[in-house]
């Protein structure tokens, strides 16, 4: 994570996100604790626990605290999120899906663990994740935790981030060969997007935001998923030529459709700020001190290197 000052504010990102992510962390640690069946927890700690963004949180966190709520009614959500996001990258590295041996610069789960027990640990913190925001959500009116545990349910699942591995499957390995713009933004706004979206909505839900501050922080968080994955199209190209003769992006050798593929480095670069720019008219009406995450995470997504 790189310095992302905001001229505004002087917010410095860099030190809150490691504040942010060391918070989560802990939480994640303590949600799911190492106990009986220990195997099983030792599988789902391993993917949980191990160096990642934590972008879904700290978006969850943020969204609570930029319409005055506590940190701590999000902070079951948050863990929820990030158990969600670790068991969709477990299943998605098995071999009957994307075929991964690495995630996170260390093996992924079904290679230490075998494939059998990587797909039920990660039916296991997909439980746990529902569990922990019913069971564990503190100082606020049940309806809002009935609320956030719909929005995500409804947000991962046949409508969300299940639709869009359903359709990037469809196009396997060959989507550059009928896939347009409008299918590819469709597999990014339904596999991305829209678990940043359930974090952004959760936050603001248990941070007691009204109707249309919600649907201003659905559209920030669309937008910022979205710029996510057409920024993470690009590093994969530029990533690939600066490395050229020594690795390629996998994305590249296995021929899929992705932005710079379809409209160039340059434009898809000026889409990505479009997105930012519209996120961040998304934040102008919050108090300018209290939106300054929100508004640094944005500029981070878009001029990060890695
Ligand atoms: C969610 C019920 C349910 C099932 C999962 C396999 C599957 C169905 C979905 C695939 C979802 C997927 C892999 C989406 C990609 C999300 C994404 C942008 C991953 C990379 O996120 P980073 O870069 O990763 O934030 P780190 O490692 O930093 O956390």
């Amino acid at each position: 994570i790189q310095e992302e000052q905001s001229p505004r504010s002087k917010f410095d990102f860099k030190a809150y996100m490691l504040e942010k992510i060391g918070i989560v962390n802990q939480a994640l640690d303590a949600a799911v604790p190492l106990r009986d069946p220990i195997r099983l927890h030792e599988v789902m700690r391993y993917s949980l626990l191990s160096d990642g963004k934590r972008i879904c949180p700290v978006v969850c966190l943020a969204a609570c605290q930029l319409v005055g709520g506590d940190e701590s009614t999000a902070m079951p959500s948050a863990c929820a999120l990030e158990m969600i996001h670790a068991m969709s990258l477990m299943h998605d590295d098995l071999p009957c899906m994307d075929n991964d041996d690495l995630r996170r610069g260390r093996p992924s789960n079904h290679v230490v663990f075998g494939e059998r027990v990587s797909v039920i640990a990660g039916y296991a913190l997909l439980a746990r994740a529902f569990d922990h925001i019913a069971t564990d959500t503190k100082g606020v009116a049940p309806g809002k935790i009935v609320r956030v545990v719909s929005e995500l349910a409804r947000l991962i699942g046949p409508e969300g981030v299940v639709a869009g591995q359903v359709a990037d499957l469809k196009y396997g390995g060959n989507r550059q060969l009928d896939m347009g713009l409008e299918q590819l933004e469709y597999i990014h706004l339904h596999k991305t997007a829209a678990s940043v979206e359930a974090s952004a909505v959760a936050g603001a839900v248990l941070g007691g935001a009204s109707e249309e501050e919600i649907e201003r922080l659905r559209r920030y968080s669309r937008c910022a998923g979205l710029m996510f994955q057409v920024v993470d199209d690009v590093l994969d190209v530029t990533k690939s030529s600066a490395e050229l003769g020594k690795t390629c992006g996998k994305d590249l050798v296995a021929g899929k459709a992705t932005y710079p593929k379809l409209i160039g480095v340059e434009k898809s670069m000026e889409y990505a700020e479009k997105l930012k720019e519209e996120a961040q008219e998304q934040l102008l009406g919050f108090d300018p001190d209290k939106a300054a995450p929100l508004i640094a995470l944005a500029n981070y997504i878009v001029h990060r290197q890695k």
